[in-house]
């Protein structure tokens, strides 16, 4: 009904605000006996984090994770794994002058109409910060696919405002690169011209959008349910969940619109699939190539520039958002989006296996490469 639960097998419940005591989340459903102790959630956590550099926002939290249940001896039990993070560093002042005002773009001004009160510190609910909760629950689900599927998942960033990397469009994604730089950007020479949009951006007081793709390897052919559930529609669902996602593509996404049938098909050989237009989803069960899915994400509502706006009076009223915010969310969603694909592929696979498991390999299976 309240919607912070999601999920089937694997289900996943976040739960705190961005200025509360705490942030947390509860994953049911992992399977016993994988391993997990709290150092696991560090990579994850400080890729996502914010005040590790100067292009997002400067609040340090610590972001350590306590597993308050679910695991004995460094092993999941198979019963309800519950993580907590401590809030560390809100600075709730910051928010004093927006106590009775509605940021234009934000999710303030739907949150009044919906519920009648609201937590304005940091954004509360609606703040980005709840977004750490997936991506530690996601540390389990990145875990368990790799060990028992070989499935990897990983993300880069594929715009930041009108800049695009500036490599050939077949180019294989150099994954260290990415990793190397605090953008999650693939062309390594590019980095001193987005810190110099950015220095630009930050000083003007604006911000800016950016696009961000996911690619899971390794995903075997068979997993998603046709109908309503879809590996393409869950993908679309959980992605769009994230914080400032105004757009989802799978493969081809939106470009298929253009495409003649004999471009957009990806023909089989025996050996292998020519092309990869549908992003691995064939009919909504995995194809067995790579799952391909990117976000659009729209420049952050919180600038320095001011904008017209109203009260909760209902009077005019001009908003400007001081406060230590991130000039591109899209900087920081890179392992955000990559979660939400483990989680949804965890949860399609455990299905898989709980309806399909005694099906087994079918011939031919192409290599998805
Ligand atoms: C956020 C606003 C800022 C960010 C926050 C997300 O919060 P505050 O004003 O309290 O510093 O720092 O991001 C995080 C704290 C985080 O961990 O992602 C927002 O409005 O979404």
């Amino acid at each position: 009904m309240s919607s912070n639960s999601f999920g089937k097998l694997l289900t996943v419940t976040t739960f705190g605000e961005s200025h509360g005591p705490a942030i947390g989340c509860v994953i049911d459903g992992c399977p016993p006996g994988l391993a997990l102790v709290p150092e696991d959630f560090a990579h994850d956590l400080a890729r996502r984090a914010t005040g590790r550099t100067r292009h997002t926002s400067q609040r340090r939290e610590t972001d350590a994770v306590d597993i308050l249940s679910g695991v004995y001896e460094g092993r999941t039990t198979g019963t309800p794994i519950a993580l907590l993070i401590r809030n560390t560093d809100a600075r709730s002042r910051d928010y004093d002058d927006l106590l009775d005002t509605f940021r234009p773009a934000h999710a303030d001004y739907t949150y009044w109409q919906k519920y009648g009160i609201r937590d304005p510190r940091g954004g509360g609910r609606s703040s980005a910060r709840e977004t750490t909760m997936r991506v530690a629950a996601a540390v389990i689900a990145k875990k368990w696919l790799a060990e028992r599927h070989g499935v990897r998942v990983r993300g880069y960033l594929a715009q930041l405002g009108e800049t695009v990397p500036r490599l050939p469009a077949d180019s294989a994604i150099d994954w260290d690169a990415v990793e190397r730089n605090p953008f999650f950007w693939p062309d390594a020479a590019q980095v001193p011209e987005l810190e110099a949009v950015m220095d630009a951006l930050r000083k003007a007081g604006d911000s800016v959008g950016a696009r961000v793709t996911v690619v899971a390897e390794g995903v075997p052919p068979g997993w998603g349910e046709p109908i309503y559930g879809k590996l393409d529609a869950e993908l679309a669902a959980a992605l769009m969940s994230i914080n400032a996602v105004k757009g989802v593509e799978i493969g081809a996404g939106f470009a298929a619109v253009a495409q003649r049938g004999s471009q957009h098909r990806d023909e089989i050989t025996p050996e292998r699939f020519l092309s990869n237009h549908a992003g691995g989803i064939l009919g909504g069960i995995s194809s067995g190539q790579p799952v391909i899915c990117s976000i659009a994400l729209k420049p952050t509502s919180s600038i320095r520039i001011p904008g017209r706006s109203v009260n909760l009076r209902g009077e005019a009223i001009e908003v400007v958002t001081n406060g230590r915010h991130d000039p591109c969310v899209g900087i920081r969603a890179t392992p955000i989006a990559e979660a939400m694909v483990a989680l949804v592929l965890m949860d399609q696979a455990l299905r898989h296996r709980a309806q399909c498991g005694d099906v087994g390999p079918v011939a031919p299976r192409i290599p998805g490469g």
